[in-house]
């Protein structure tokens, strides 16, 4: 039997969004291991060993515990024959689009997390400029693109949805950015696809 796939997360984390998201569109069942950050469990000793950055998510499986996000999903997609590159270009091809989105939509997250998590409001005039320059330039890239990387659902995808999904809890229209809304909306349509409030429970669970 092959190992399970053990993620450690929290509802509100844009990036453990992630990795359930790729579960679920993979239609791959997984363990989930609530963390209660405000408790500071995620600076706990014990998890520390899994995560040596204190962070949500980690990915346990078999002998790997792995952290960042982009780094769970790429080997995620190597793992399961699912959303990652079909060979060498289009594998850097996504590790491209993967550190730029993560660069470029920062913003977009640090936003929700002063609007939401009562921040330091003085931090928001910079960061809604920011997350405006950076959609605006994912906007532009998606004209006349389905997905990110062609006309396939890939992990730069998965990557990038969580942080569309809940644009108005950073303080942002989706309809201001027309192409980025049609792209959403596709990934919405696909078998498997939830929302980030009911793709992780807020208690260890078997998904
Ligand atoms: N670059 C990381 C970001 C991870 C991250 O920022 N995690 C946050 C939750 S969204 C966290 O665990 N914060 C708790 C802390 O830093 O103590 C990734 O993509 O996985």
């Amino acid at each position: 039997m092959t190992a399970p796939f053990i993620l450690y997360g929290n509802v509100n984390s844009q990036p453990a969004t992630r990795i359930a998201l790729f579960f679920r569109l993979a239609g791959i069942p997984f363990q989930y291991r609530h963390l209660d950050l405000r408790a500071g469990q995620q600076k706990s000793p014990e998890y520390q060993v899994i995560n040596r950055f204190g962070r949500v998510p980690t990915l346990v499986h078999g002998d790997h515990s792995i952290s960042e996000s982009s780094v769970i999903l790429t080997y995620l997609a190597e793992q399961t024959g699912q959303f990652g590159g079909r060979d060498e270009a289009e594998k850097l091809r996504l590790a491209e689009w993967l550190s730029w989105l993560a660069d470029v939509l920062l913003p977009v997250q640090r936003a929700r997390a002063v609007r939401k998590f009562n921040g330091d409001a003085n931090a928001l005039p910079w960061l809604d400029g920011a997350a405006a320059s950076g959609l605006t330039l994912f906007d532009q890239h998606l004209a006349g693109h389905s997905y990110i990387q062609s006309e396939r659902l890939t992990i730069a995808d998965i990557f990038a949805l969580p942080w569309i999904d809940l644009l108005s809890e950073s303080g942002i229209e989706e309809k201001d950015y027309p192409n980025v809304k049609a792209w959403a909306d596709r990934i919405r349509a696909q078998p498997g696809y939830k929302p980030q409030y009911e793709l992780m429970p807020q208690a260890d669970a078997e998904c």
